[in-house]
C-alpha cells in the first residue's frame, strides 16, 4: 500500500485519476491511496485568502505560507492517525530537479509522500524552508501549476505497483528502466498503406528478434538522446554487439557531421 496526500487548491484535477485507466485500477484495489488537502479550507478571514502580492514587488501572486502549513500539518496528522509515519514532502516547482524514473522507482517502493502543488508565481520561501524535502519539476516548460506534474508522478508510481499493470513484464522492460528509448512496435495487419512489418519480426527467430530490438533501441537512443547511450557506456552496461553497432553508427555520423566528428571531437550525432 502506498499513500499520497496532495496539497492543492484544485482538488478537482485529481478526480479523473480515480475513474480512468491504470490509476483507477490501482485505487480500486487499494494498493494506491489518494487524499487531497485544500489550503483554502485552512485559510483565514471571510475571503479565505490563499495568496498575496510579493514583497519587493513584481508580477503575480505568491501562495501564503500559513494555509499551506496548516493543510500540510493536517495531512501529516491524518497519516499518523492511519498508523503511518509522516511522509517526505515534495513540492512541484519549475525550479525543482527534473523527475526521472529512478526517483519514481524509489518512491514506488516507499509508503508514499505528501505532494504540494504550487500555483501562481510561487510559494512563500519560508514554507519551503520549513517543510519541503525535495522540489521536483516535470521539465523545462512552463505550466500553470504543480497539479499536472503531481498527477504525472502518481500515474508513474501507480503503474509500478504489483498487480496494477496487466503485464508485469511491461513495467519491468520499460524504456528508462533499462536506460534506453524503446524500439518500434508493429501489430496486424502485415501490410498497411504499402508499408510492411520488418521481416525479422515475422520470422519467429527469437534471438534474432531480441537483437534487432536491442539494435533499434540503441540506434534511436543514440540519434535522439545520445546522453542516455553515453551513460550506459560509462556504466559498462553495453555488450560487444551493442558496441559494434555504436561503432557503425559513429562511422555513419562521420560522413554526415563532417570534419569535427572525423577529428574525434564529437561523440554524439
Ligand atoms: C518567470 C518565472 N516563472 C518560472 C518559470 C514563474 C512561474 C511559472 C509557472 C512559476 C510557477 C509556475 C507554475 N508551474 C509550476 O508550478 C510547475 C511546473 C512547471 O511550470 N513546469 C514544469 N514542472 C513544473 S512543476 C510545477
Amino acid at each position: 500500500m502506498i499513500r499520497f496526500d496532495v496539497v492543492t487548491l484544485f482538488d478537482g484535477y485529481f478526480e479523473p485519476l480515480r475513474t480512468q485507466g491504470v490509476c483507477r485500477r490501482a485505487f480500486d484495489s487499494g494498493v494506491v491511496q489518494l487524499r487531497t488537502w485544500n489550503p483554502r479550507d485552512h485559510a483565514r478571514g471571510a475571503h479565505r485568502t490563499v495568496d498575496d502580492r510579493p514583497y519587493g514587488g513584481g508580477p503575480g501572486m505568491v501562495m501564503l505560507a500559513q494555509p499551506l502549513h496548516a493543510a500540510l500539518c493536517a495531512a501529516q496528522a491524518a497519516r499518523v492517525a492511519a498508523g503511518l509515519e509522516p511522509a517526505p514532502v515534495l513540492l512541484f516547482s519549475p525550479a525543482g530537479r527534473a523527475l526521472r524514473q529512478a526517483a519514481v522507482q524509489e518512491l514506488a517502493a516507499s509508503c508514499g509522500a505528501v505532494l504540494v502543488c504550487g500555483r501562481y508565481e510561487g510559494v512563500d520561501q519560508r514554507f519551503i524552508d520549513l517543510h519541503v524535502d525535495e522540489e521536483i519539476s516535470l521539465g523545462d516548460f512552463v505550466l500553470s501549476g504543480g497539479e499536472i506534474p503531481a498527477m504525472a508522478l502518481i500515474d508513474a508510481v501507480a503503474r509500478l505497483q504489483p498487480g496494477v499493470l496487466n503485464d508485469a513484464l511491461s513495467a519491468q522492460q520499460d524504456s528508462f528502466s533499462d536506460g534506453l528509448l524503446d524500439c518500434p512496435h508493429y501489430t496486424r495487419p502485415p501490410r498497411f498503406q504499402d508499408r510492411e512489418v520488418p521481416p525479422v519480426l515475422m520470422g519467429g527467430d527469437h534471438a534474432r528478434i531480441a537483437r534487432w530490438r536491442r539494435d533499434r533501441m540503441l540506434e534511436l537512443s543514440w540519434r535522439r538522446r545520445p546522453e542516455l547511450v553515453r551513460e550506459l557506456e560509462r556504466q559498462g552496461r553495453l555488450d560487444r554487439a551493442d558496441l559494434r553497432l555504436l561503432a557503425e553508427l559513429r562511422g555513419e555520423a562521420r560522413d554526415d557531421a563532417g570534419a569535427a566528428a572525423a577529428a574525434g571531437t564529437s561523440s554524439g550525432p
